[in-house]
C-alpha cells in the first residue's frame, strides 16, 4: 500500500478562496491510474483554500466557544465535502473508483490528536478495490468540544494501522530545503537528523510551521513505513518517480 497526501497548496492556490487546481489533480489521478489496481492506494488531502479560511473565521481550533461555533463547524465540513467531491471527480475521470470517507465520521480527537478511530469502512473499501479518500476535516474533540483534524495527523494514524511501504507528501516545492528559498534541496534525510535540523533554526533548516510539523510527523512515520517522501505535486511525473524510488525530492528513512 502507498499513502499519498495531496497537500492543500497542491490542490489550491491558498490565496484564492475556493480555488481548485483541477488540471494538477487530474494529473495526479492519471499517474495513480498507471498502477491501480495492482497497487493499493489511500489518498488523504488537505484543506487548501476551502477548509482553512472557514476554520479560521469561526475559530474552530479554539473549540466550542460561542453560538456560531456549531454553524462554523458544519460550514467548514461542507466546504471540505465540496473540495473532496472535486478531487473524487478527477479520479473517476481516470477510472479510479475513489471513495470519499469523512474523517469527522471516523475519528475522535483530543486537542486535535486522534484518540479513537473506526477504520472498518476504510478496510472494507480497500478489500473491494476502492481507493479511499480521506481529508483534513473538523472533528469532535474530547477536550475542546470541536477541533480540526489535519491530514498529517490522519496519515500518521493510517500508517500505524496499515504499515504502507511508502508515504508520499505532495507539496508545492521540490522537498525539504536546508534553507528556503535559496538553499539546497536535501535529497536524503535520516529521521534522527531531523531534530538537529529543526534545532538549528535559521542557521539550518527554515522551519515554517507547515514544514516543521510535517518533519515531526515524518520522524514518527518512519517507524511504520520504510520510505517517507516529500515531493513536488505541481510537477507532472514526480509522484510516479517517487513510487519508482528515483525522484527529485526528499526521502526520509529510519
Ligand atoms: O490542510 C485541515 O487539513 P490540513 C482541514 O491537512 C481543515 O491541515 C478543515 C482546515
Amino acid at each position: 500500500m502507498i499513502i499519498v497526501k495531496i497537500g492543500g497548496s497542491v490542490l489550491s492556490d491558498k490565496r484564492r478562496r475556493f480555488h481548485f487546481r483541477e488540471d494538477t489533480v487530474r494529473g495526479i489521478a492519471d499517474e495513480i491510474s498507471k498502477l491501480y489496481p495492482r497497487e493499493k492506494f489511500v489518498i488523504v488531502h488537505g484543506g487548501g483554500s476551502f477548509g482553512h479560511p472557514l476554520a479560521k473565521e469561526f475559530r474552530i481550533r479554539d473549540g466550542l466557544i460561542d453560538r456560531r461555533s456549531r454553524t462554523g463547524f458544519v460550514l467548514t465540513h461542507l466546504a471540505m465535502l465540496e473540495l473532496t467531491s472535486k478531487v473524487i471527480k478527477c479520479f473517476l475521470d481516470k477510472n479510479i473508483p475513489a471513495f470519499p470517507i469523512s474523517s469527522s465520521s471516523i475519528f475522535i480527537t483530543k486537542e486535535g490528536r486522534i484518540i479513537r478511530a473506526s477504520l472498518d469502512i476504510v478496510k472494507e473499501a480497500l478489500d473491494r478495490e476502492f481507493v479511499p479518500v480521506l481529508f483534513g476535516d473538523v472533528s469532535f474533540d474530547m477536550s475542546k468540544g470541536i477541533e480540526i483534524v489535519s491530514g498529517d495527523e490522519i496519515i500518521l494514524h493510517l500508517a500505524r494501522e496499515f504499515r504502507p511501504k511508502k508515504v508520499i507528501f505532495l507539496m508545492d516545492v521540490d522537498g525539504i530545503y536546508d534553507r528556503f528559498p535559496d538553499g539546497q534541496l536535501i535529497r536524503r534525510l535520516k529521521a534522527r537528523e531531523i531534530d538537529s535540523l529543526v534545532l538549528e533554526g535559521s542557521a539550518g533548516i527554515d522551519v515554517t510551521g507547515g514544514i516543521k510539523k510535517k518533519l515531526e510527523v515524518a520522524k514518527d512515520l518512519v517507524n511504520y513505513s520504510e520510505e517517507v517522501w516529500f515531493v513536488n505535486g505541481l510537477v507532472r511525473g514526480r509522484l510516479s518517480s517517487a513510487i519508482r524510488g528515483d525522484c527529485v525530492g526528499t526521502l526520509v528513512t529510519r
